[in-house]
């Protein structure tokens, strides 16, 4: 198994703790997107969609976050990252798509590239806009958080969820792009408790071969 990946990519993130918290051996590629290699033919040829992650298995790529992570779950059942009855899955998938589908793709780097050319935009709007989105979507998941997480360590119940595998990446996003924290306690105890776990401290960034 290999995994197309970019150090700072959040949705390789989620990918990448799913991994570890299954303990799937999968071979890192890294991708970097600075210069552009998810746009070049050889990529392009593998993920049509030039976005990172991809995954790679029996001979098959296919892109997308969150389906690699429900593949990865059907694969590999243990440990568990949906619950189990059918009302609390769609709880959890709920949350994981709040951030998968309503905030992150907002900020993305090619819709922040385009808002600078052609639309002309200055950092100091990109940077507005970006904060923006995450103080709106982090407002309706701090709200979800008081609702879902049954001990203030977990978006959803006292385990871990999809819905954690995708929070924690996109705390990571919000932190690098200075965003106003203080309003999301709740958010910010979860993050801080899963960061510490081993297998999420493996997937972060910084811990990546291709961090630089
Ligand atoms: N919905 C996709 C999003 C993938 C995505 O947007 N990846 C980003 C990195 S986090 C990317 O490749 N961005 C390149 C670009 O925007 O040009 C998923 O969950 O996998």
């Amino acid at each position: 198994m290999k995994l197309y990946t970019y150090f700072r990519s959040s949705a390789a993130y989620r990918v990448r703790i799913a991994l570890e918290l299954k303990g799937i051996p999968c071979e890192p590629v890294a991708v970097d997107l600075r210069p552009g290699a998810h746009r070049q033919a050889d990529y392009l040829a593998l993920n049509p969609q030039g976005l990172v992650p991809a995954l790679e298995d029996g001979g098959a790529v296919f892109g997308q976050s969150l389906a690699i992570i429900e593949y990865l779950e059907e694969i590999h059942p243990q440990p568990p990252l949906l619950p189990r009855g059918a009302l609390d899955r769609a709880r959890v998938r709920s949350l994981a798509l709040a951030i998968a589908c309503d905030i992150h793709p907002l900020n993305n780097l090619r819709v922040l590239n385009h808002l600078r050319a052609p639309l002309g935009h200055d950092q100091a709007a990109v940077d507005a806009w970006y904060r923006h989105w995450i103080a709106e979507g982090f407002r309706a998941l701090e709200a979800e958080a008081g609702r879902c997480s049954g001990d203030g360590r977990h978006l959803f119940g006292a385990g871990v969820t999809l819905a954690d595998v995708c929070l924690v990446p996109q705390m990571f996003n919000a932190r690098r792009f200075h965003c106003d924290l203080a309003p999301f306690p709740t958010l910010r105890a979860i993050c801080a408790h899963l960061e510490g776990m081993p297998a999420f401290a493996r997937a972060a960034p910084g811990a990546q071969p291709d961090a630089v």
